[in-house]
């Protein structure tokens, strides 16, 4: 058996060094070593051999075992380090080139947008406040006016966090906080981020841009809220928008309205941002309802005042046609790109 055992020894190795890739080395690993091999074969065969034989024929076995093992790790490695060299070739740097330079980053369209506002409200003699994102409860609702048990807290689909706390759902909140901190006559705005646990479409975000604003003055009227928001929407539009005002309900201000602009997608004819309505809600606004002046700590029989609440984001959308909300958080830098006028 001397012979069959050497002649198998000797093409396999030469197969071994013919194989061209791993494939071919595992194909020959499978017929020489494998469960059903050939030397799986012929140590079956020892069973039949006279047993003075077996011993010999025994150590001549393993030693063409190991022989075949130890060639096909070998040549497994030399197709390893031929792999790792033609990626490291084609992943090649030439690290003693100049680098290509900083390349610029720029501000996101709804922070365009914010800085936009700001300014101009700054001009009109308005405050820009900030607010925590984690409210108290109190904050956001209860000093609105909108107690635990009232309907309008189901309004906004709210992410309660332990302890009192929630990630405010309206930027009204920082009214709170303004009325605490600037004494009448004020005004103030406050753009900021908020959060709603709401499905997420064309329009809507579960975490969106507001722009809250407050006047407190004495004998304020719809028509100065009116004034204020027409020259707001002229100064971002820079063009005749058609706007419609309509009564809107929200605990914290008496009259309510939502103040609604033809949708600058579609044009009015509908789509799915206007959701076939030809209208989107931008811009609720109202009177200050006096419970929650006196609630503030300002006295309602002297001072009162308005209150809007901009859809910072909707607005972005509405001034450079973006026909879906969910590319404004998509961090895609295509999308991003065609806003890169004002640099960081
Ligand atoms: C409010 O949040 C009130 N706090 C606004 C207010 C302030 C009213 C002061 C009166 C006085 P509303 O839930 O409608 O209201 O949201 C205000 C605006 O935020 C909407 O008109 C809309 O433009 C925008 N908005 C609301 N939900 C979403 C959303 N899921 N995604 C994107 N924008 C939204």
């Amino acid at each position: 058996m001397d012979n069959p055992l050497i002649e198998l020894e000797r093409s396999a190795l030469e197969r071994i060094a013919a194989a061209s890739n791993t494939e071919e080395l595992e194909a020959v690993r499978v017929e020489a070593l494998g469960r059903k091999g050939a030397l799986t074969q012929v140590s079956k065969d020892m069973a039949k051999l006279p047993v003075e034989q077996k011993a010999a024929i025994g150590k001549l076995l393993n030693a063409v075992k190991q022989k075949l093992e130890q060639a096909i790790d070998a040549r497994r490695s030399e197709f390893d380090a031929a792999a790792l060299r033609s990626k490291l070739d084609a992943e090649w740097l030439d690290l003693t080139l100049p680098a290509p330079g900083t390349r610029a980053g720029s501000l996101h369209p709804v922070t365009q947008l914010q800085q936009e506002i700001e300014d101009l409200f700054h001009s009109l003699g308005f405050a820009v406040l900030d607010g925590p994102e984690v409210e108290t409860e109190y904050n956001n609702f209860d000093a609105l006016n909108i107690p635990p048990d009232h309907p309008a807290r189901d309004m906004q689909d709210t992410f309660w966090v332990e302890g009192g706390y929630l990630l405010r759902t309206h930027t009204s909140a920082v009214q709170v906080r303004g009325m605490g901190r600037l004494k009448p006559p004020l005004r103030m705005i406050a753009p900021g981020r908020v959060f709603r646990n709401e499905s997420v479409d064309a329009s809507h975000e579960h975490t969106f841009y507001q722009l809250e604003g407050m006047m407190v003055d004495r004998e304020v009227s719809v028509a100065n809220l009116t004034y204020f928001m027409k020259t707001l929407l002229t100064a971002i539009f820079r063009r005749e928008v058609t706007v419609r005002l309509r009564p809107g309900f929200f605990p914290f201000v008496e009259p309510g309205f939502e103040l609604d602009i033809q949708c600058l997608i579609c044009g009015g004819s509908g789509c799915p941002v206007c959701k076939q309505s030809g209208w989107v809600e931008l811009l609720p606004c109202g009177l200050v309802n006096p419970h929650v002046l006196r609630l503030g700590g300002i006295d309602p029989t002297e001072w009162n005042g308005f209150a809007f609440g901009l859809g910072l984001t909707r607005l972005a959308m509405m001034r450079y046609g973006i026909d879906d909300i969910r590319w404004l958080q998509s961090g895609d830098l295509r999308f991003l790109n065609q806003f890169g006028g004002a640099a960081l």
